[in-house]
């Protein structure tokens, strides 16, 4: 239950008219974020009915397999972004280069990257899925675009947060302002507040990480796994392993509750799986807005060097406490 029936639209203009822009813009392009959320939630519930799970028979950029879902979702994002007159450029995990849209005097100032459908293994067996959203300012107003504008420092983001699809549909983000959450309301179709200023605690007592990786990773990352299995009344170990398949369910589970989740680097493939700018970058402000943190293993994830749009990084991200325990044992500390 909601805990003030606001809105997300009210919530913007009351709580954040700092936004750079206005809240109206925040407004224009969370509600528009929001609007996709309910798409593709609509699309989630039907897709076994619609025939739309499995794959589309082709790979993308990162050389995934492509769902059917993963398409659908990103048509969705660039079809609603597209009529946002706020919105000049767009960038997607399915797209190997961005969008950029034509210049007209409405061409707005914003710059939207996105993971359109986080967790797409999930799609086929009906479990958690999410979509990741970060939002970075073009530079100087008569800019002309190109790829290397949207490739920015996590510190520059101007909003970011993510749906989650579950048993309920979210939306949470982040603008520098704490973080909040809204649940969509599937009888009046608005986003309600229901998770205001979301704070962490500092120390959790899951984990989440796909260990059948092990064997593939440095000493330092398994012996912090093996510590996390060991009996010790003070940190509360052994902990419990909760692991989904989608990193946004991953992180909102430990958002709420406290906890570590990890995709490390692996001894032959040291960048890890996630990409920086629509994934790790947008989590990372979110939870470093809850109070938590959000590390490579040896540095803060927002101070990472973007260099590249389909960057990958490692990310290990949760509570303050468990992620300074895990850097200490990955850089060799412990
Ligand atoms: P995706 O965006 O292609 O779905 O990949 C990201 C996902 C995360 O949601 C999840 O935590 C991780 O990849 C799962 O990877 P693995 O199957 O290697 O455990
Ligand atoms: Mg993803």
């Amino acid at each position: 239950m909601a805990q003030q029936a606001l809105t997300l639209e009210r919530f913007i203009s009351l709580n954040q008219p700092t936004f750079p822009g206005g809240a109206s813009v925040l407004t224009g392009l969370l509600s528009q974020i929001g609007l996709v959320g309910k798409y593709l939630a609509h699309d989630l519930r039907r897709a076994a009915l619609l025939d739309i799970l499995g794959t589309t028979g082709t790979t993308n950029v990162q050389g995934e397999t492509v769902k059917k879902l993963d398409e659908i979702a990103n048509e969705t994002f660039v079809r609603l972004l597209q009529q946002n007159g706020q919105v000049c450029a767009l960038a997607s995990e399915e797209m190997e280069q961005p969008i950029i849209l034509p210049r007209s005097g409405a061409q707005g100032a914003y710059m939207v990257l996105f993971d359109p459908l986080d967790g797409s293994s999930n799609t086929d067996v009906n479990m958690p899925l999410g979509s990741i959203f970060s939002i970075v300012m073009k530079q100087r107003p008569d800019d002309v675009l190109s790829e290397s504008d949207l490739v920015r420092k996590g510190t520059e983001q101007v909003a970011a947060g993510y749906l989650l699809f579950g048993a309920s549909t979210m939306l949470v983000f982040t603008t520098g302002q704490g973080v909040h959450g809204f649940t969509l309301d599937p009888e009046s179709g608005d986003y309600l507040l229901s998770h205001k200023a979301i704070t962490m605690p500092a120390r959790g007592k899951v984990y989440a990480a796909n260990e059948g990786n092990y064997q593939k990773w440095p000493c330092g990352t398994q012996k912090y796994f093996d510590y996390l299995k060991v009996k010790d009344k003070a940190t509360g170990r052994p902990y419990s392993g909760r692991y989904s398949g989608c990193l946004v369910a991953d992180v909102h589970r430990i958002l709420l509750g406290g906890g570590i989740y990890l995709y490390p680097g692996e001894l032959d493939k040291p960048e890890g799986k996630l990409r920086l700018l629509y994934e790790a970058n947008p989590l990372a402000w979110v939870v470093e807005q809850a109070g938590g943190r959000a590390s490579t293993g040896t540095m803060r994830i927002l101070d990472v060097e973007a260099k590249q749009l389909h960057q990958r990084v490692p990310l290990i991200i949760g509570s303050m406490d468990d992620v300074l325990e895990a850097e200490r044992h990955i850089q060799g500390q412990a």
